[in-house]
């Protein structure tokens, strides 16, 4: 066995099937990204990690483990990461976005679950995710009723820990939020058995944020045209940065950022000037989920941001800093979460705001909303996507899809189609 291997089967991976999980991926991300021409250079350290992805990151989360540190598991942007970062703890973003771990969800979910659902729970079923298998607590939230009856099946087979976010965002929703992120403080505070202070929340905050400063730059890199990085390549960088590091992260996009930059001032892109500008909007994106941004890409389009939690969901509301009292941190840094305008809410009209704004800032000829087949709060409010963006003419697109290849042919017709118009 190798190294990596050995680590994976003492781990509990299933060798065999993550093997050929391994195997597929390689020529996968050759495919869709190495064939990419102009690529900026600091997206070399991306395609180093995507090269080893189960290899270097998980064996620094095992070492951390040894140390006697915690490894806390999440699947949703809801979840305050800074708590994990102030007590020592290291969060890692878990959303899987393969078909590979489906069939094994299946023998226990029902078919019709959205896919992102379904594949997190095969890597468990199955035994293919190093980091799920790494991980001291799983942390679930009930943003919509497939996870949150998911994680009770998979609370059969690891630890995992439920916050509860409200369906509105008024006084009543607020009380019950601000709850639970006390109630996940003295969780994280019980499982690593360190203290939360104003002081190790503050500065969790500042790293926190200081990574999102750098990707609410490169998102504004992302308006020039041409444009300098390509949609797939600034997706991944998000994907990476949920998993990673926070402060290798921040300096990994400082120079790709600075890099990016120059590219600009030069008038240098990866598509030619006057390629037809995207905005994605709808359901998040977990690697190796690059299906949407391929397809428009090679279509000739460029991918020009993600109104999504891969995207402007998880960097555009920077945490509270500089405040010293505890409790008045953690009321605020609540109230960052509760602006994350997830679908889960009604009404969300500010997610309408959000995708109007993105669409003009960032010069986009269209708008496409993706969303998983199956997710039902994202399919009925691209309704209401779909009525203000008429209201404010914008072209759009509206894709259900799920992990499949299968319908690779009808979406190409169709985005074809759309960019015809535009
Ligand atoms: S804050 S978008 S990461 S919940 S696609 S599993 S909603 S059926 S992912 Fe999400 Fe948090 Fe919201 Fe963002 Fe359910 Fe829909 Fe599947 Fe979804």
């Amino acid at each position: 066995l190798t190294e990596s291997e050995q680590m994976w089967s003492e781990l509990g991976i299933d060798l065999a099937s993550h093997g050929q999980l391994m195997n597929a991926l390689g020529p996968i991300y050759r495919d869709i990204y190495l064939s990419q021409k102009n690529r900026p250079k600091g997206m070399g350290f991306y395609d180093f990690v995507v090269g080893d992805i189960h290899g270097i990151r998980v064996k620094e989360l095992r070492e951390h483990a040894k140390s006697g540190g915690k490894v806390v598991a999440t699947y949703c942007v809801f979840v305050p990461e800074e708590f994990c970062w102030a007590t020592g703890a290291i969060p890692v973003s878990l959303c899987a976005g393969t078909a590979f771990s489906i069939p094994a969800a299946e023998e226990v979910l029902p078919r019709n679950t959205c896919a992102l659902i379904k594949s997190s729970f095969g890597f468990k079923l199955g035994r293919l995710c190093p980091y799920v298998q790494v991980s001291h607590l799983i942390v679930g939230e009930t943003t919509c009723d497939g996870k949150k009856k998911m994680f009770e099946l998979l609370a059969e087979h690891q630890p995992v820990y439920v916050m509860e976010v409200p369906n509105k965002r008024g006084p009543a929703g607020r009380a019950l939020w601000q709850q639970e992120v006390r109630d996940f403080k003295a969780k994280i505070e019980e499982l690593t058995g360190n203290r939360i202070t104003a002081e190790n929340l503050g500065e969790a905050i500042k790293k926190v944020n200081a990574r999102r400063r750098e990707f609410k730059r490169l998102s504004m890199l992302r308006a020039a045209d041409p444009a300098p990085i390509s949609g797939k390549d600034a997706l991944l960088a998000t994907q990476v940065s949920m998993y990673d590091d926070v402060e290798r992260e921040t300096q990994i996009m400082k120079t790709l950022n600075e890099e990016l930059e120059e590219r600009v001032k030069n008038g240098e892109g990866v598509f030619p000037r006057g390629a037809k500008r995207i905005l994605v909007s709808g359901s998040p994106m977990a690697i190796p989920n690059w299906k949407l941004h391929h397809l428009i890409e090679s279509a000739g389009a460029v991918v020009v941001g993600e109104e999504s939690c891969t995207g402007s969901r998880f960097f555009n509301e920077l945490a509270p800093e500089g405040i010293t009292d505890l409790d008045e941190v953690v009321t605020a840094l609540a109230d960052r979460y509760l602006k994350t305008n997830c679908a889960c809410f009604t009404p969300n009209c500010e997610r309408l705001d959000d995708i109007i704004g993105m669409a003009k800032t960032l010069k986009a000829d269209g708008v496409i909303h993706y969303n998983l087949q199956f997710c039902h709060t994202y399919a009925n409010e691209a309704i209401q996507v779909d009525k203000a963006l008429e209201k404010a003419g914008i072209p759009l697109l509206r894709i259900e899809t799920d992990y499949s290849d299968e319908d690779a042919g009808q979406l190409k017709t169709r985005i074809d189609a759309f960019l015809e118009t535009l």
